[in-house]
């Protein structure tokens, strides 16, 4: 009786006893990879603006069951799934505190590969204008692939969790990647060899490179920050904190580069303002200082002069046109649209783009006597089509679901899109430029996720990604529309192809 009385108490003991809290779990095991600060170390920051995107398995489970192919082991022998619950809920709170990270943090943080060697000419006998990249997110790699055998010539380890666009300089042989971790990783593809990587943020969002090869601007959420690097060794340049004119502090949107402005241009989220930040030599003399109504002066001893234009709505997102002289954005409502004549630093038209149009991932071409800009909608099954020449909309193609990415070639005289969201995830459709009808709609995978596609040099291949973890990059013949060959891929996201990008290609996105 005495020993049933004992048990019993030791297990109400055990079930009464405070479990540790979450933080103290946190530091108990998650610390170690993910930082004192949840700002990242061996494995990617735990905070929510990464962990909020989070699709797929759910925090909790990758908690509990780990990660496949990474470091994260499972924490379900470890932790209760109360405990569990607890940590999710605690990761997902913001910060108390940002740290700082300005340029001497950015810098502290810069890691120059001591074995990379340049070479004078390529190591491979490809075409160098043909090199197409394939970002795999499955295991947080980048495959480099002859455009013309598909053959890979490397597969490299990148930044935890790569977002937006590779930027290539403008002679197509370095790259530079971005990690929603803020890393920047600079790889020699003529070396096939990592130069060196920096954490030019804490959470970022995208980068843009300068015409001249020279700049490589990162557009920051955390902290609030531009920050500007040298390419040539990724030493910092300019930290410029994001202020409205009003001092409200602001995350960037995204940042992109206007060669003939000579300027990176970027939207702020949380003010309703586009900045011009200028890297020529003479920003006035390019004609059209005189007309600047909407900011302060230009400090010329400033090697990167501001210019800060206000504009009637937030912009979420954004695209130009082929001059770079207007700016068509997408509001934050996701109703509508304005174009930003960035000439006159004023609103001249709006849109007519219900459904969040996905304006990053724009194409235009040339239709009839005029050009067409196109878009897909994040919240709407539909492509919209409009004139650039009066900014009315030609045409809404009604498509399976909302989509993501949208391509195409100057040498095609297709289109080629996804849809994304909702059960046909499985379909692309490829719309007749001329027509704006669709004119096939490919399901390559029944029931896998099917994004995103690029072309090769000449676009007579389209590269389109089966997005999964057990994936593959599909090559089909751009004009027959039948698949050539398959290659195996751990969740392709992005491709890029040297040539289409660094050479403006009016079918890819900035
Ligand atoms: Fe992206 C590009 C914003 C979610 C994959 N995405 C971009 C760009 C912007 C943007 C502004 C252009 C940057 C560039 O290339 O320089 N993305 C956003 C969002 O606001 C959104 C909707 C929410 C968010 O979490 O930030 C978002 N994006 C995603 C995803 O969930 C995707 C599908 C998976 C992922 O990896 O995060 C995704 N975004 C991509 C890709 C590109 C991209 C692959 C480059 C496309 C290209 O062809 O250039």
């Amino acid at each position: 009786m005495t020993r049933l009385i004992v048990s019993l108490s030791v297990l109400a003991l055990t079930l009464t006893a405070p479990m540790a809290d979450p933080m103290q779990n946190y530091v108990e095991n998650c610390q170690e990879c993910h930082g004192a600060e949840r700002l990242g170390g061996l494995g990617p920051a735990l905070i929510p603006q990464t962990l909020g995107r989070m699709r797929g398995p759910n925090l909790v489970s990758v908690i509990r069951d780990g990660r496949e192919a990474t470091q994260m082991p499972a924490f379900s022998e470890i932790l209760s799934s109360e405990q569990i619950d607890e940590l999710a809920a605690f990761l997902k709170q913001p910060l108390a505190d940002v740290p700082p990270w300005g340029e001497a943090e950015i810098m502290s943080s810069r890691v120059m590969n001591e074995d990379y060697k340049s070479v004078e000419t390529p190591i491979w006998s490809s075409d160098p204008m043909n090199i197409t990249l394939a970002v795999e997110t499955g295991d947080h790699h980048v495959s480099v692939l002859d455009g013309d055998t598909f053959e890979t010539l490397d597969r490299f380890e990148t930044p935890f969790a790569v977002h937006g666009g590779p930027k290539f300089s403008p002679n197509g042989r370095f790259v530079f990647i971005m990690s929603r971790d803020g890393w920047v990783q600079k790889y020699d593809l003529y070396a096939l060899q990592e130069v060196g990587r920096i954490r030019a943020g804490l959470n970022s969002r995208n980068i843009a490179i300068s015409h001249d090869g020279k700049w490589l601007a990162v557009a920051n959420y955390l902290p609030n920050s531009l920050t500007i690097l040298s390419t040539d060794d990724l030493s910092v340049a300019k930290v410029q904190t994001v202020k409205g004119k009003d001092g409200t502090p602001s995350r960037i949107s995204a940042v992109y580069q206007a060669p003939p402005r000579e300027s990176f241009v970027l939207a702020l989220k949380d003010v309703p303002e586009i900045w011009e930040v200028f890297y020529g030599p003479n920003p006035p003399q390019m004609g059209f200082a005189h007309d600047w109504r909407n900011e302060g002066p230009i400090k010329s001893e400033d090697p990167f002069p501001i210019r800060k234009i206000t504009t009637p709505d937030y912009l979420d997102d954004f695209f130009f046109d082929q001059s770079y002289e207007y700016v068509m954005g997408a509001s934050r409502s996701g109703e509508g649209g304005q174009v930003i004549d960035l000439v006159i630093g004023q609103k001249t038209a709006d849109l007519d783009l219900p459904g969040m149009p996905h304006l990053g991932s724009g194409i235009t071409w040339k239709h009839g006597d005029t050009t067409v800009m196109a878009t897909p909608h994040l919240k709407d099954g539909a492509v919209t089509v409009i004139d650039m020449s009066t900014w009315k909309t030609v045409k809404r193609i009604e498509t399976l679901g909302p989509g993501f990415f949208m391509r195409s070639h100057e040498n095609s005289r297709y289109v080629w899109v996804d849809v994304f969201f909702g059960p046909n995830k499985d379909v692309m459709h490829v719309i007749d430029k001329e027509s704006l009808e669709i004119v096939k709609t490919l399901r390559p995978v029944e029931g896998a996720t099917v994004a995103h596609v690029e072309f090769t040099r000449d676009g007579s291949h389209a590269l389109v990604s089966v997005w999964e973890d057990d994936g593959a990059v599909i090559i089909y013949d751009a004009e027959t529309l039948e698949e050539v060959r398959r290659l195996p891929m751990r969740k392709p996201s992005g491709k890029y192809n040297v040539w289409n990008k660094i050479t403006f290609s009016e079918g890819t996105s900035h």
